[in-house]
This record gives C-alpha cells, structure tokens and sequence, in this order.
C-alpha cells in the first residue's frame, strides 16, 4: 500500500526551539521576570499566540490585547533575525539522509508544522520544494493536538490518513497523529512521548530496517 510521511518542523527537520527560547527568553526579561529552558518545553508545538498566554501566566502579566499584540511582534520580530541567519547545516542529522530515502523510493511526504514562519526556514535550509505539500500555522484553524493540520496534510497528498506517518518531537504533535488516526513517530524523550506508535531518542533513528519496518 501507498505510505506517505509528514514531517513536523521544529525539532524534528530543525532545532528552531533554541531561537524560539532566546526570542521568549528576552521577552519574559523585558516584561520582569525569567523565562527558563524547562518553561520552553511547554511552548513546544504550540502556536505563537498560544505560547504567550502561557509565557504571561508563568510571569503572573496581565495585558490588554493590544499589548499582546505589540509583544507577538518583537518577539517574531526577533525570532527572524535568527532564523534569517540559517543555513542547510541546520538540517538535523539523518533527515537529509532519510528525504533521499523517501525520494529514491517516490514516497511522498508532506510538513505538517504549528509556525507561520515554516516556508521560509525551509527556504534557508534549501529544504522548500522537497516537499509535495506543506501545510503550516497560515493553514489551520485548529492547533495540535487538533488532526487539522494532518488531516489537510494527507488530503495534499492524496494518501488515506491510516496510510500516513507522521514524525513530531511535541506531545500535541503525537496526540494530534494519533487523533488523525496515522502511525505516530515520536522523537524525543520515550517517557514525555509515550502516546506514541515508535519513539526514537533522536532523527539518527531512521536507519534503513527502522523505515522499512513502518512502511510494512
Ligand atoms: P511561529 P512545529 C512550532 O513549530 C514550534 O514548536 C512552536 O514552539 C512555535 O511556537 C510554533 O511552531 C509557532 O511558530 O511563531 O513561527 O508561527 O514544531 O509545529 O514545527
Ligand atoms: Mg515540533
């Protein structure tokens, strides 16, 4: 049977959480208050709105919508300074190695990502036309752990969602694949991301017998 893979981006194509971190970081000290690496894991996955509600409560910042909306700004605003300034080395190990896979066997594969920035820091990898489709945070309704963004994914790629595999480091990202009803890869941390299918520690997992073994 056809399979077909979608990719989530940050953390899983590339480490943008670390631009992220620093982006939110300057933020939360502009504001009074420190932002810690352990407060962003909880901003993985998460859409930018989203992330900072969740920055705000940690700092106890109360806001008007308009303030909110200043802030989002900056921090993008920052954030692309960072992410302007990447290049294809930034592509985590394995993953070039396995989209030649993909591509040598014409298995399609599709992004399935939260940013709204996701085409440009594939443009800055040199990662842009690989992929048949890529749906993003400027094409859903609906965030992870929503299947939304996976559902559209499979439509883009003409692939029944029980016939799709989706790769994602967030635990939204592994609850949104198996809402989809699509096999979940997760990568990362076996205990954070135990609702998951197969979980690799990290993107060096797709070995040969590994990718030969979810496409059976
Ligand atoms: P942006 P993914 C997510 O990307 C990030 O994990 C998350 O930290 C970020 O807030 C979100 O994208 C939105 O990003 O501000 O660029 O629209 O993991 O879904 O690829
Ligand atoms: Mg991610």
């Amino acid at each position: 049977k056809e399979k077909a893979f979608i990719f989530d981006l940050d953390g899983v194509i590339v480490d943008t959480a670390k631009y992220h971190f620093l982006a939110w970081r300057n933020l939360a000290n502009s504001l009074g208050f420190e932002f810690t690496e352990a407060h962003n894991e909880l901003l993985k996955g998460v859409s930018r709105v989203e992330s900072l509600e969740i920055l705000l409560k940690i700092g106890n910042v109360e806001l008007t919508d308009d303030e909110k909306q200043t802030l989002l700004v900056k921090k993008n605003t920052e954030y692309l300074q960072y992410v302007n300034k990447m290049t294809a080395d930034e592509i985590l190990p394995g993953i070039n190695e396995l989209l030649n896979f993909l591509d040598q066997n014409t298995i399609k594969y599709a992004l399935g990502s939260a940013s709204k920035n996701a085409p440009l820091i594939l443009e800055k990898v040199g990662l842009l036309n690989r992929f048949t489709a890529i749906v993003d945070g400027n094409d859903v309704s609906k965030a992870k752990p929503d299947p939304e963004v996976f559902l559209i994914g499979a439509q883009k790629l003409n692939t029944k969602p029980e016939d799709c595999i989706v790769v994602e480091d967030a635990i939204a990202g592994v609850e949104a694949a198996n809402a989809a009803n699509m096999l979940s890869i997760g990568i990362g941390d076996a205990e954070v991301l135990k609702e998951a299918d197969y979980i690799l520690s990290n993107t060096t997992g797709f070995t040969k017998d590994f990718i030969q073994k979810i496409l059976n």
